[in-house]
């Protein structure tokens, strides 16, 4: 890339190593782009794709895009909503999804917001319970710590906790329940207000790429024999990106039906599809989509 000027390279913030971490790089994998992660190297650049990778803790990336040390980044909506730094959403990555919760000890009766009233929460999230105390009308004492918040009620330090939840394990092993969902997040990927239209280039491109691995990663390849008496009825189940392929098979009489359709319709009309006649059915993945 050495002819390449460093104006034209995007400057692409990532979380280090997290949870974040193994989603981000395997989408950039699949968007084939190039890098060496993992060397211990707080930055790199991309072999074959105008872009430098910066290895960080995912609380520093929105200020880091902010002012513009990073083009665009990777993180947690949480973590971007908690920032309120001005950075911008460009698109929504739908890998780490969680929620942000409160949940309060097993033994004590819920049995509606009002019960939060005066109570004491720990969490890291201030700002987002803050503002959902408030919009709920609920007057509560805010504990911010930065670390194993689900521990604050047994050692009497909060009534209640706010915290990031995905499978509900954690809570359950320190006896809370979950009582208030108060936002739902998934991976975003962030970017500075002002981008140069030349990163803006770089940008669309890769938002292109992505763009290409998400649908791929909602639709499936499908293949069946099918009666050329039962085609058309086939062909209205699978209809496909513009029309399904259909080639004679040796045998006299059948055809090959070639098709793409979203997962979600696959299981719908599959009952269908055999029903029509189809079969021999192949339904393989797909790596890129472009329409
Ligand atoms: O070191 P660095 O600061 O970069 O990372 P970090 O430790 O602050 O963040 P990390 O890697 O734990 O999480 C990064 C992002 O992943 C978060 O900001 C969320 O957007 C998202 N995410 C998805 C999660 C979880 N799932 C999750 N389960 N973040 C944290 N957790 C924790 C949660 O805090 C709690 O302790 O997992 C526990 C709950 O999990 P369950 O499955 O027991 O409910
Ligand atoms: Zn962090």
């Amino acid at each position: 890339m050495s002819d390449i000027k460093e104006s034209q390279v995007l400057r692409i913030a990532v979380q280090k190593s997290g949870r974040l971490s193994e989603d981000s790089f395997r989408l950039f994998k699949e968007c084939g782009i190039k890098f060496e992660s993992g060397t211990g190297k707080l930055k790199t650049l991309s072999s074959n794709f105008p872009a430098e990778f910066l290895f960080l803790r995912d609380d520093d990336i929105p200020g880091y895009v902010e002012d513009g040390v990073a083009d665009i980044g990777i993180v947690g909506e949480n973590v971007y909503t908690e920032s309120n730094r001005k950075v911008e959403i460009s698109h929504r990555l739908g890998f780490s999804k969680c929620r942000l919760s409160i949940a309060i000890p097993r033994n004590i009766e819920y049995k509606g917001i009002q019960d939060l009233q005066g109570k004491s929460f720990a969490t890291s999230y201030p700002r987002i319970l803050g503002n959902f105390l408030k919009e709920m009308g609920i007057k509560g004492e805010i504990h911010e710590i930065s670390g194993s918040v689900e521990i604050a009620p047994s050692i009497g330090l909060a009534d209640a906790v706010c915290d990031i939840v995905s499978s509900g394990s954690t809570l359950l092993s320190n006896g809370l329940k979950e009582v208030e969902v108060i936002y739902r997040s998934e991976a975003v990927l962030i970017s500075h207000k002002k981008l140069s239209k030349a990163k803006n280039k770089v940008l669309e491109k890769l938002l292109f790429r992505i763009e290409a691995v998400q649908k791929a990663q909602n639709h499936k390849y499908i293949l069946l024999n099918a009666p050329n008496e039962k085609l058309n009825d086939i062909i209205s189940l699978i209809p496909g990106m513009k029309s399904p392929t259909v080639v004679p098979l040796a045998q006299e009489g059948w055809s090959s039906v070639h098709s793409v359709l979203e997962e979600n319709d696959f299981w719908e009309n599959i009952e269908a599809i055999r029903a029509a006649g189809a079969q021999g059915i192949l339904v393989v993945p797909i790596e890129k989509m472009i329409y």
